[in-house]
């Protein structure tokens, strides 16, 4: 067979697979893969330096397949590269990644070809995509890693860091506001080493995308400041790799390869239907369909002999030769650079340099206090300087949140100084969770910030790292109703709740200044769990650690703060955040009514209950049934630790736009209020 014909067998391979497993499952959307089998097939096999026998070499450019739903892509080249796996320790396993049962078991319980691609359950697949526009803007963050990788890490004679990241898009992709945020900053920073790939089939579920969707897209990327090409033909395979050569000499922007599809290619009755997108072509019209790719008819999951061999010769080999001298390069750079490899080191396997901790605050008793956002900022900035690779920034609030990395050469990442420490996200909140995805998926600790609010405007993206299990950090200040007069619009009242409901995501809010330190401690360490800091606008008094129990509690969830002396509580009061201060006031002032009361910080339900039922019940004897909980947010949730016959100290309704004495006032959150509810619980 000559390269032409195995080019086209190859292609019609990933075709007939897609079309087989989506009927097989009798669920899936086998339309896009038909149409861009050539294009996946051209990166895979002609441009993309990917070994399969390792698939998270560092140097390896990335594939996002920001379409998810046409999986069955990347479930066929992951297959047919012979990629194997790694485990989560990032140990090479030697085993397939994807073989071709799982293919057979599309979307079945355990198949390594589930729904939509998910990172951490598939080795290859190097970001989780489904919900649209995620994967374009986590691409971002991973080619903003590459710059800033290469800025640290590259000497001259040693590119370590030259990796392109490719991200195959759809209409969805680019109408999604997300999206639009990231190419926009995309464009600001000339990132040359990303490019986007725009499947313009003009086809979405509900039809023509006449209906929706008629903006110029070039036009609008180049706008950007984007680099823009044309593929009037998605067959056309020669044309494909010429745009993505193009690609690799453009300098100072990215790049959007639009390029024109068919959706359901070859489908007698449903090509360029809506028809094609989410469904099984149904047996006769896969009959019809394979007759016109000269395919036999009633082969099912034919991979014909030839293929594997040919992405053998063409994607593996040139992986392994890319990956061997990498490796080569990055021996000799140890001799040279030994600090700075072992870095690379510590990283790919998130561990955390010796040192990582040191110079931590202690913060002295003080009835003033410092706000949780000022005792962040000062743990950040020292964190900063032990974590090399510890970097991020904030939607535009930076100065509130108290973000910025003010320390002797921090800097700012720019594209004339990509080894600044502060990324500006801009007023992106959205593109900037995605994008510190991106980045934690590139193996860097980013965090990103803004107010506690408009996590909101970034939810989508935090829940894709819970569900990718990774360490991304976000920071979020302003909250409760500590910014008073911005009124209800800015005082967030559901979002602990919502935030507390994510599978795997770590959510503190610490309730004084060495609260903050101990869950940075907390959050440093974690390695496949993605955290949130909740913290005050406004100044907390520091406790006085040798009258309560030390903050390293925090590392528990929930601790025992304060017991009325001897002991045997008769009341138990739980607070986080900036209801903890409130909460030892109305103690003191139990204790000399004569009310035995116990205080429990509880800055983070999640590591609480994470914690052997014989502590957890330690720290709320199941026996002492009057309980009160405090928190400046809603009561939703709260149940579970007060239990039936307790009581919530919370919000029902949004706030208030006052000063915040007021507030506190008015919502109930002073001492004589919880004294006032703890002695009615207790009918004294
Ligand atoms: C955020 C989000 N909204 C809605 C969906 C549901 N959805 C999946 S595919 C799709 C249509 C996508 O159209 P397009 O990107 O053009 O893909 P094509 O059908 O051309 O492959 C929709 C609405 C989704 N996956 N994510
Ligand atoms: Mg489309």
């Amino acid at each position: 067979m000559t390269d032409e014909q195995l080019d086209q067998l190859s292609i019609n391979t990933i075709r007939t697979l897609s079309m087989d497993a989506v009927q097989a499952a009798r669920s899936g959307h086998p339309g896009t893969p038909m149409a861009l089998a050539p294009l996946v097939y051209t990166i895979w096999n002609r441009v993309l330096r990917f070994d399969p026998r390792d698939p998270i070499w560092p140097g390896r450019d990335r594939f996002v397949l920001s379409n998810g739903h046409a999986s069955m892509l990347l479930w066929s080249a992951l297959h047919l590269s012979g990629t194997r796996a790694v485990n989560a320790d990032y140990e090479r396993l030697g085993e397939p990644s994807v073989t071709l049962d799982d293919i057979r078991r599309f979307r079945q319980l355990g198949s390594h070809a589930p729904g939509h691609p998910e990172y951490h359950w598939v080795s290859g697949v190097e970001t989780t995509t489904g919900p649209l526009g995620q994967g374009i803007a986590t691409s971002v963050g991973m080619a903003i890693a590459e710059r800033w990788l290469a800025h640290r890490y590259n000497r001259p004679g040693f590119e370590l860091f030259d990796y392109d990241v490719y991200a195959v898009c759809g209409d969805g992709c680019l109408m999604e506001g997300v999206g639009a945020e990231a190419a926009s900053l995309a464009g600001h920073l000339g990132l040359d080493h990303l490019c986007w790939i725009y499947d313009n089939n003009r086809i979405t579920i509900e039809g023509s995308t006449q209906i929706a969707f008629t903006e110029d897209v070039a036009a609008r990327f180049l706008g950007y400041g984007w680099d823009v090409q044309r593929v009037g033909d998605a067959n056309d395979i020669d044309r494909i790799e010429r745009a993505l050569r193009i690609f690799r000499t453009a300098k100072g922007r990215p790049s959007l390869v639009i390029l024109d599809s068919h959706i359901g290619y070859g489908s007698p009755h449903k090509q360029d239907s809506a028809a094609a997108h989410g469904e099984p072509l149904g047996d006769d019209e896969i009959r019809l369909t394979k007759r016109r790719y000269g395919w036999p008819e009633d082969a099912k999951f034919l991979v014909p002999d030839g293929v594997r061999e040919h992405f053998a010769a063409g994607m593996a080999a040139r992986g392994a030769e890319a990956r061997r001298r990498w490796t080569e390069l990055l021996s000799a750079y140890r001799a040279k650079y030994p600090e700075l490899a072992t870095e690379i080191d510590l990283m790919q396997r998130r561990e955390l340099p010796a040192g990582w901790d040191r110079n931590l605050p202690v913060f002295p008793a003080d009835p003033k206090g410092l706000a949780g956002r000022d005792a962040s900022g000062q743990v950040l900035n020292v964190l900063a300087q032990n974590v090399p690779w510890l970097l991020g920034g904030s939607a535009d609030l930076g100065p509130s949140n108290k973000t910025t990395l003010t320390y002797e050469g921090a800097g700012d990442f720019q594209s004339s100084t990509p080894g600044g420490k502060n990324l500006h996200f801009g007023i992106r909140e959205h593109a900037m969770g995605a994008i510190v995805n991106g980045l934690s998926l590139s193996k860097l600790r980013p965090f990103g910030a803004t107010f506690f609010i408009f996590s909101d405007y970034a939810r989508p993206a935090i829940r894709l790292s819970a569900l990718m299990e990774i360490p991304t950090i976000f920071v979020f200040t302003h909250d409760a109703m500590g910014d008073g007069e911005d009124g209800p619009t800015h005082q967030p009242v559901e979002q602990l709740a919502s935030l507390r409901a994510i599978p795997g995501l770590v959510v503190l809010r610490p309730g004084d200044a060495n609260e903050v330190v101990e869950a940075y401690r907390v959050v440093m360490k974690l390695r496949h769990q993605p955290a949130v800091l909740a913290l005050s606008r406004q100044p907390l008094p520091t406790l006085d650690r040798k009258r309560y129990a030390p903050a390293s509690g925090v590392a528990r969830g929930a601790y025992v703060l304060a017991d009325p002396p001897g002991g045997r509580p008769e009341l138990i009061l739980i607070a986080t955040g900036s209801e903890l201060a409130l909460a030892v006031q109305a103690h003191e002032k139990l204790l000399t009514d004569g009310i035995r009361s116990r205080v429990v910080s509880m800055p983070s339900w999640d590591l609480f209950e994470h914690q052997t039922q014989e502590y957890r019940d330690g720290v709320l004897p199941p026996d002492i049934r009057a309980r009160v909980a405090v928190e400046q947010a809603s009561t939703f949730g709260w149940e579970r630790y007060v239990g039936s016959e307790g009581r919530i100290i919370g919000m029902r309704t949004f706030g208030a736009s006052a000063p915040l004495k007021e507030l506190q006032k008015k919502f109930g959150f002073e001492p004589d209020r919880v004294v006032a509810v703890a002695k009615e619980l207790l009918g004294r």
